[in-house]
């Protein structure tokens, strides 16, 4: 039977009624079949509605109850399913089920999101991105609520709605939408120096992904894996992208958010019908106490990371993304996360901002899905057995069935229900806990620069110049100057140069350095695994070419384009002046994808020009086709073009500056090589020529 419901909400729920043939009949939410949905019932053609319409009334009413209060942050999300992939066993450390067997696959829901925006705002924001990952696992739901940046802004959960409340809009005026450069979140920020680390990473590219494939993701908390014998091994997760690591410029994020809102979902959503699906490795970070103990920072810190050449990650498994959402508000809406979601097995380190986060999840998703039964909803629901004695409730779509529903009972097995079993169930790492009870902030937390500095140094020079970038324009948007100059205080503890350049950048003069809580700061050692560039793909495999074409293109040359876009795995569209296409030298007719002003060059990895002498004229005069190739241009992007393509970059400006990535599309022979040259994906030498702020003084 054909169902007009992507998806039943949940057993024994809706069922439809269907005329003769496929098509069903429309019918009101109990089932009564309507005749008329365009007119409502009046009394006399031009009389008032009657209260009478209960049609009218019951859409009305559902309509009106649509919303369901958006996440207090992570509020803009995209989701997709796929499984897990056990590779090498974790039996040792930990009796999770899902660890154990190699070769394993268990169901995953995977939510990625941007924090600070409301659920309307655009995907290219600077931002952290939030990736949640839900393992259905066959001893319950293990949810692993990590972001794509290793460390958190704060050390203790208490000071979170302090957090949000700084970066989400102001409360008097509600801008500025989904971004931080702002004075509440500065002045935060500025008197909070715990926050530093993580600020490095935000104004780094780490907060504007090419693609939400193109990310890491990460655990950011030491938990714990425990075995068999009851022996715990302190643990941090990581996502590895198989597809490299990838981010967009500055500027070209601004643009994208005007051209293409949607960015990273569209790019989530046709990589997975594309059939491209999208994988990450899990890694594992594996330490004991006397490794914690010698560490010269708090393992339990969430604002300091492990470096990787101190210990190293294991890859254990591999999680594929293959199915994109039949309904994005039942499945990507309603999925609720919970940190507090882990099997027997893995458990909880006693960081206090995890700690913090086990009570918040349970509580938000009461208020946002309003129900205590929100675990009933399809996606949220555990796909192993389940059996308890939680009862009635809102929407409760499963009760338990038999007669006692309470323990202990003396109904038997069959109507007794389930009983506790201390060999298979849950039980927490029996860790001592002495201590006064007091508000405290334990002193090995106090060091707030060391591994800031540590990121900045291990950043390749063109990602330190965008970090210094970034702070120079989010400072610039911040009113007051004594915000400015306290945030410059701190990154004199950081970098001196880079504390130089963001003053240089605001015209500022240098303030004194902020007074450390702990004055010992270490010189600790680059570390490659910090830096996006170092970490890139060596293949332009899932990125994709623009192609601006005119009639009259060479055919060739296009064919022999699209020929090794699909070699190299990669993708294309045709951008061209009507939405009709084009006709191409040997008169076939291609459609486009993108009219030129709809399809900017900021969509692309990379461009090529293909086209006709009198073609070229005419996109020399159209002010959306010079910008198509200034701005790949000034994001060093990769270049092909015809050489009838010349007059429209001589009508840009910028024939005289092309360089050696603006590579020649003579021949239909040399669109190979253009597409080799692209898996470098962007050439930095060049964004020194095109910005003001790098030249020599
Ligand atoms: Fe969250 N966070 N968070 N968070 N978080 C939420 O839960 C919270 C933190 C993260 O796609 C909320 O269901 C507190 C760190 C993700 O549905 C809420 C603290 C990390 C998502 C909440 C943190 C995260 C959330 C809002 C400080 C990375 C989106 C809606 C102690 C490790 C999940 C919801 C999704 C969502 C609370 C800090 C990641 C309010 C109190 C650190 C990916 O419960």
């Amino acid at each position: 039977m054909s169902n007009s419901f992507a998806e039943p909400q949940a057993e024994g729920g809706e069922t439809h009624q269907f005329a003769g043939g496929d098509v069903a009949v429309l019918t009101t939410a109990h089932g009564i079949p309507v005749a008329d949905d365009q007119n409502s019932l009046k009394q006399g053609a031009r009389g008032p509605i009657l209260l009478e319409d209960s049609h009218f009334r019951e859409k009305m009413f559902h309509f009106d109850h649509e919303r369901i209060p958006e996440r207090v942050v992570h509020a803009r999300g995209y989701g997709a399913h796929g499984y897990f992939e056990l590779t090498e066993s974790l039996s040792d450390v930990t009796r999770a089920d899902v660890l154990q067997r190699v070769g394993e696959r268990v169901h995953a829901f995977v939510r990625f999101s941007t924090v600070a925006g409301s659920k309307g705002s655009a995907d290219l924001a600077r931002d952290v991105r939030g990736f949640a990952v839900k393992l259905y696992t066959q001893e319950g739901n293990w949810d692993i609520v990590g972001n794509n940046i290793p460390v958190f802004f704060i050390q203790d959960a208490i000071k979170f709605p302090d957090l949000i409340h700084a970066a989400k809009p102001e409360p008097d005026r509600d801008f500025p939408q989904a971004q931080t450069a702002h004075d509440n979140f500065w002045d935060f920020i500025s008197l909070t120096p715990e926050s530093f680390h993580m600020v490095m990473w935000t104004m780094s590219d780490r907060a504007i992904p090419r693609s939400l494939r193109m990310m890491e993701g990460f655990g950011v908390h030491t938990f714990r894996l425990v075995n068999a014998d009851g022996k715990s091994t302190f643990v941090k997760f990581h996502w590895k992208p198989k597809q490299g690591l990838q981010s967009v410029m500055w500027n070209e994020a601004v643009k994208i958010n005007g051209a293409d809102p949607d960015f990273h979902r569209r790019d989530l959503w046709d990589a997975i019908n594309a059939g491209d699906f999208p994988e990450w490795e899990l890694g594992v970070q594996l330490f004991d106490d006397a490794f914690a103990d010698s560490f010269d920072f708090d393992v339990l810190d969430a604002t300091k990371l492990i470096p990787e050449e101190l210990v190293p990650v294991c890859i254990v498994g591999r999680l594929v993304l293959d199915r994109v959402v039949d309904n994005f508000f039942a499945e990507t809406e309603q999925v609720a996360f919970m940190t507090q979601n882990v099997p027997p097995g893995i458990d909880f380190s006693n960081d206090p901002l995890l700690q913090g986060r086990n009570f918040s999840y349970l509580d938000t998703q009461i208020k946002r899905l309003g129900s205590t039964n929100f675990s009933h909803l399809p996606i949220n629901a555990p796909k192993c057995p389940m059996a308890h004695f939680q009862q009635d409730g809102h929407m409760a779509m499963r009760n338990p069935k038999g007669r006692a529903n309470y323990e202990p009972n003396s109904w038997g097995a069959a109507q007794g229900g389930p009983r506790e079993d201390p060999a298979r169930g849950f039980t927490s790492f029996a860790q001592d806990a002495d201590g006064p009870k007091q508000r405290v902030r334990s002193e090995s937390f106090a060091d707030y620069y060391s591994q800031a500095r540590q990121f900045f140094t291990s950043q390749t020079p063109i990602e330190q110049k965008h970090i210094g970038d970034a702070i120079v324009f989010e400072l610039s948007k911040v009113e007051r100057p004594d915000i400015r100059s306290r945030t410059v205080s701190h990154l004199l503890n950081i970098d001196a140069k880079l504390a130089q350049t963001v003053a240089d950048g605001l015209g500022l003069p240098l303030p004194d350095p902020a007074q450390a809580a702990r004055p010992t700061m270490m010189d600790l050692p680059p570390s490659d695994a910090l830096s996006i560039l170092k970490n890139g793909p060596d293949s332009f495999k899932g990125r994709k070419l623009g192609i601006l074409m005119t009639d009259g293109a060479d055919a060739a040359i296009f064919n022999a384009l699209v020929k090794a876009v699909g070699k190299e795995g990669a993708v294309y569209e045709v951008v061209a002046p009507k939405i009709g296409g084009v006709t191409l030298s040997d008169g076939t007719a291609v459609a486009a994808k993108q009219k030129i002003d709809g399809g900017p060059s900021v969509l692309f990895d990379a461009v090529a020009v293909v086209a006709s002498e009198e073609g070229a004229a005419l996109l020399a005069i159209d002010a959306a086709a010079k910008d198509f190739v200034t701005d790949a241009f000034a994001h060093c992007k990769y270049i092909g073009l015809t050489a009838e393509a010349q007059a429209l970059f001589e009508k840009a400006g910028i024939a005289d500056d092309l360089d050696e990535a603006c590579l020649p599309l003579a021949t239909a022979k040399d669109a190979g090589a253009f597409i080799a040259a692209c898996r470098a994906l962007r050439h930095w030498p060049r964004e020194l020529a095109v910005d003001l702020d790098a030249q020599p003084a």
